[in-house]
């Protein structure tokens, strides 16, 4: 038996009570549950000693429990409520969205036990039918399912989990016992992948934020808890540090925890290069502080321009921000649209008119409905007929809508590097992508001949996740990439910056390499529901991150300025 076992035991007992509608008592439980999870001596050890009542949130009926527990093994309440309740809460309650009442609805009406089953009633569509669920919740378990199932692995893709960092920031913001709160560390560089989350703040009344911040719904455990630092374990498996400084070292903290960790020694170098010392407090000369306000104070004390946040990976930003040449790279308003995204037509969720709807709701201007064509059968590939099916479909949306939708095809290049359809098709289309996605355990010079047959056709607009690499599942294709980048550049072909979190290709130093041979780069979500097609945010974050200016991406042209590249 351990702490951590009791307390899931107390998370469970609150579960249950909720579920049975019981007003106080689950609170009570989930206190003590906190309690005992960070108690750095075992419980049994407090029991002995007569000093469970000593414990924060620990009452008598509680610690009537706890010795029941460690005398016997079993607590009789947890028992009886389970037996009422006999599905997996623990795991459940990791998932956002599946609060107790409601797996307790999937348990009741659809037998949901644990997470195997939950998988198959939402592959099954079972969820939507429910009363009280409806198709918009089940779209919303379906995601939330989806990030718990990637937390097993210790990063986490910041596309899956950016909206999630941001509600959290609006919900301190929301509190009023911050002055200002920020997000720093690899999250605000935009780091497709990150350890943990990191937010700095200021406040007159730091004691009251951490309790605040440690009380959040979201979190699940609090690690260490003090005035200015506290870190806990957030519902979704990601920890989060937040950090409580001074208004007036605000600037020189952002720029600390913001890193990454090699831009920072290279600052720290050139710091006692200028016989000054650099750290979070401040830049200082002797005990004197020569800059420390703002971001912007500590770089230009330190000779250099202040960069955008994605630039600092210390790539060779530090020496351009000392000689003033630093890119002027591309905005994210600045992305007009999307340029690689799916239909129910092939293996998408939404129809046309959804997703079109939803492009406009993010305020884009146009959108590629890019589909598989017919050699990716298990993505439901379309024939020529059922394109032309489908562009009719388009032409009559586009008619009536001032969000434009780009006839496109997201092409399969075949094995010998022929295309899966035919010239005369393909040069009705307005954007085809090409794309490998089978054969693709080729020797590293057969795979590259057979791409650069693809994009000397002259038929395709741009490459699709160029490296057909996969975070966590599979590596870079073995392509010699420098002549790749060379023929796609010569052909006007441009490359492909897949936005997908799992794809994040291409990456972003492979981006910058690109761009120094004169490619250009269009953006994709890769959407195959409404939902992904926000995506296309981190397809921006990775163009900046790699150097790219607005004229490098063709997602900053107009609807009509993209037509005119039709081949
Ligand atoms: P992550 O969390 O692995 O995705 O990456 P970061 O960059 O968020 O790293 P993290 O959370 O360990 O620390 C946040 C920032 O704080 C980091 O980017 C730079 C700064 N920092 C933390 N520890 C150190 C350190 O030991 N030395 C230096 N120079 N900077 C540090
Ligand atoms: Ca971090
Ligand atoms: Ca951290």
């Amino acid at each position: 038996m351990s702490n951590q076992e009791l307390a899931e035991m107390f998370y469970d007992i609150a579960d249950m009570l909720d579920i049975e509608g019981v007003q106080w008592e689950p609170r009570a439980y989930r206190k003590a549950a906190m309690t005992i999870s960070t108690l750095s001596i075992d419980i049994k050890q407090v029991y002995l000693e007569g000093k469970l009542l000593e414990l924060e949130g620990v009452g008598a009926s509680i610690a009537k429990s706890v010795e029941e527990y460690v005398k016997t093994g079993k607590m009789s309440k947890y028992e009886s409520l389970k037996k009422r309740y006999p599905f997996d809460l623990a795991t459940f309650r990791k998932i956002q969205g599946m609060g107790p009442k409601r797996a307790y609805a999937l348990y009741k009406r659809l037998r949901v036990k644990n997470i195997d089953d939950l998988k198959r009633v939402l592959e099954e569509n079972k969820v939507s039918a429910l009363e009280g669920f409806g198709q918009k919740s089940q779209e919303q378990l379906r995601h939330n399912f989806e990030i718990f199932m990637k937390v097993k692995e210790e990063r986490q893709m910041l596309g899956y989990v950016i909206d999630y960092l941001e509600a959290l920031v609006e919900e301190l913001k929301k509190s009023w016992l911050f002055d200002s709160v920020e997000v720093a560390g690899s999250a605000r560089r935009m780091k497709e992948t990150v350890g943990d989350f990191d937010i700095l703040a200021t406040s007159k009344t730091p004691r009251k934020c951490m309790d605040f911040f440690a009380n959040l719904k979201e979190v699940r455990e609090v690690i260490v808890k003090g005035d200015t630092k506290t870190s806990v374990k957030l519902d979704i498996g990601l920890n989060c540090d937040m950090r409580i400084v001074e208004d007036k070292s605000f600037g020189a903290a952002l720029q600390y925890f913001t890193g990454s960790k090699d831009h920072n020694v290279k600052l720290r170098k050139i710091a006692i290069s200028k016989g000054l010392k650099l750290n979070e407090y401040g830049l200082f000369k002797g005990s004197r502080v020569v800059a420390s306000l703002t971001e912007k104070d500590v770089y230009n004390a330190l000779g250099l321009d202040v960069m955008a946040p994605e630039l600092r990976e210390n790539m060779g930003e530090v020496e351009a921000a000392q000689s003033h040449s630093l890119p002027d790279i591309v905005k994210y308003n600045e992305i007009l649209g999307d340029l690689h995204s799916h239909t129910k037509d092939s293996d998408g969720l939404n129809s046309l008119e959804d997703m079109a709807a939803a492009a406009k709701a993010l305020g884009h201007k146009y959108i590629a409905i890019t589909n598989h064509s017919k050699s990716l059968p298990v993505a439901n590939g379309l024939d020529s007929k059922r394109f032309d099916e489908l562009n009719a479909r388009i032409d009559k949306l586009n008619k009536k809508s001032d969000l434009k939708v780009l006839k496109g095809v997201e092409l399969e290049i075949l094995k010998d590097g022929s295309l899966d359809l035919p010239a005369s098709f393909l040069k009705k289309m307005d954007f085809v992508v090409g794309a490998v996605h089978q054969w693709t355990k080729m020797d590293r010079k057969t795979l590259t001949d057979r791409v650069v047959k693809a994009v000397q056709s002259g038929l395709i607009t741009t490459l699709a996740h160029p490296t057909g690499r996969k975070i966590g599942e599979r590596n870079a294709f073995d392509m010699d990439y420098t002549k790749v980048f060379q023929v796609c550049r010569d052909n006007d072909v441009f490359l492909e910056i897949d936005g997908f979190p799992d794809r994040s290709d291409l990456s972003y130093d492979m981006v910058k390499r690109a761009k120094e041979y004169g490619v250009k780069f269009s953006l994709g979500s890769d959407a195959h529901r409404k939902d992904q097609l926000r995506f296309i945010r981190m397809s921006a974050a990775i163009a900046r991150r790699g150097w790219l200016a607005k004229k490098d991406v063709i997602n900053t042209r107009t609807y009509e300025g993209l037509l005119a590249l039709k081949r």
